[in-house]
């Protein structure tokens, strides 16, 4: 089930207007903004816009919702012109994988090389 959005989530506060984002993208369920530290020339994180504190959350509560991310990315990337020469969709998921903000977003890397595996 969704969660209300939390008061002490920035991605929350991102989504209601309360923190600037630079939006590349909106649906009625998802959120598309640039990364504040980008890793690469394209860097974009999809929100859901409902509070989930990470991907297999999300995907276990509202996989309608997870569906929508997921097919987000991929106009994300249409959109950035980085479909063709490929690109990479990151969940990092707990603080051991670097995840740091727990509201469920997936990373649109790409517009340069990418090694394989990731750090
Ligand atoms: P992760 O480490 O997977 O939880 O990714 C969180 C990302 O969020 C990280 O790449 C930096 C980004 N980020 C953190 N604070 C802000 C912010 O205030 N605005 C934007 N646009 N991105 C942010």
């Amino acid at each position: 089930m969704a969660e209300e959005p939390r008061s002490d989530c920035l991605f929350c506060k991102i989504v209601a207007g309360e923190v600037p984002a630079q939006v590349v993208r909106e649906t009625e369920t998802t959120l598309a903004f640039r990364d504040i530290n980008p890793q690469a020339p394209t860097h974009v994180l999809v929100i859901p816009k409902a509070h989930h504190p990470d991907g297999a959350a999300l995907a276990a509560a509202a996989p309608e919702i997870a569906a929508d991310v997921l097919r987000e990315t991929g106009e994300v990337a249409a959109q950035e012109k980085i479909a063709g020469s490929g690109y990479r969709v990151v969940l990092n998921t707990g603080t051991g994988a670097g995840q740091t903000v727990f509201h469920a977003h997936a990373h649109v890397i790409g517009g340069r090389g990418l090694e394989w595996p990731p750090g």
